[in-house]
């Protein structure tokens, strides 16, 4: 990184955060953002992925700008693509725009996506990469996990009181948290590919695993439902309902479901429990992400929100890094990630 300048840093923001207009929207595709300057550095256009098949981002800045793209510099949260898969390559609609000078955050790990910063070097465009690297790979990290692992991010959500139990001894479990924490789950889950659940908890909550907010969510944007184990899952089912897809999955081995949901391409798995699963995955070391809300309130009895750990000392307590406290009306969201990640 050379010619990098606090300008240069201030465009890229901008295109972080028009990538962030993205997420939930982009599935299976990464979120990124662009920013045109035109030669005299003045803004001429600006884009982010809006869907899957829908034009680049860079392609969005680059209609904007028009004319006034030749001579500029293009500002991506990532390196632009070099291949024709939906759409076009967008290093040769650079070309094409006259730009000057690319600067990207982050190298495509999409092998067959990758190399259009050798194509434009390859054409004397001036081309820098890294600037603001750390925030365009936080806004896109669920795809950059997913692409770099093989494997979907996923984040294990749970609701409990504070002595950690999400059901009463007659397994009843409905409303332990407040409105303000469930409309945050379904902000949250329109945010994720997949909603993944036990067939046990199918059994006992029958949840039907949909987004629902006061706009009605099609049943074509709604998360792939996906129901973990080998249990009979009667027809009446609300997850057998037609407001989503539904995938069963008889198996209960959570790398299998993640190879499983890999083939899906799905990059964000919202897993729901119950607490088998979650021990599952955890035990794995399958969790990526825990998002806990916990309610004031307390029932002394009951089933804990997770499963046997294997943990038999003290010693050997699960601990996380607590990434995130929020309070929403009575109860606290917690956002914890592991230890070392
Ligand atoms: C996007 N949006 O703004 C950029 C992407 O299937 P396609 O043709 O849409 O190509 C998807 C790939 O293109 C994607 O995996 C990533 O490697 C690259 N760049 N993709 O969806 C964008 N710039
Ligand atoms: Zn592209």
């Amino acid at each position: 990184m050379k010619n990098v300048s606090p300008i240069d840093i201030a465009w890229m923001r901008r295109a972080v955060e028009l990538a962030a207009h993205g997420i939930g929207s982009t599935h299976p595709n990464p979120v990124v953002g662009c920013v045109v300057t035109n030669r005299d550095g003045h803004p001429v256009g600006e884009g982010f992925h809006v869907y899957s098949g829908g034009p680049h981002a860079e392609v969005g800045a680059l209609r904007m700008a028009g004319d006034q793209a030749r001579g500029g510099t293009a500002y991506v949260t990532l390196e632009p693509c070099n291949h024709t898969g939906r759409t076009g390559p967008c290093s040769d609609a650079l070309i094409e725009a006259g730009i000057s000078r690319v600067v990207y955050a982050v190298p495509d790990p999409n092998k067959q996506a990758s190399g259009g910063a050798e194509k434009l070097r390859s054409k004397t465009i001036l081309v820098e990469q890294g600037i603001l690297q750390d925030e365009a790979e936080a806004v896109n990290h669920v795809w950059l996990h997913s692409v770099r692992t093989g494997r979907p991010f996923v984040t294990w959500k749970f609701a409990t009181t504070l002595d950690g139990r999400s059901a009463a001894p007659d397994r009843s479990s409905k409303w332990i948290t407040g409105p303000l924490a469930r409309a945050d789950v379904h902000r949250k889950r329109a945010e994720c590919d997949a909603i993944a659940v036990g067939t046990q908890t199918v059994l006992t909550d029958d949840p039907e695993l949909t987004v629902r907010d006061e706009h009605d969510v099609p049943a074509e944007r709604q998360p792939l439902r996906v129901v973990v184990g080998d249990r009979e899952i009667p027809p009446t089912a609300r997850v057998r309902n037609d407001r989503a897809e539904t995938l069963l999955l008889p198996t209960h081995d959570p790398a299998e479901v993640l190879r499983q949901l890999d083939d899906h391409q799905i990059r964000h798995l919202w897993l729901e429990g119950g607490p088998t699963l979650a021990a599952a995955f955890l035990r794995a070391g399958l969790v990526d992400q825990i998002v806990a809300y916990v309610a004031p309130a307390l029932l002394g009895a009951g089933f804990s929100a997770v499963g046997d750990l294997g943990v038999e000392s003290i010693d050997r307590l699960r601990r996380f890094n607590l990434a995130d406290v929020t309070r929403l009306g009575d109860d606290v969201r917690l956002t914890l990630t592991p230890l070392g990640g």
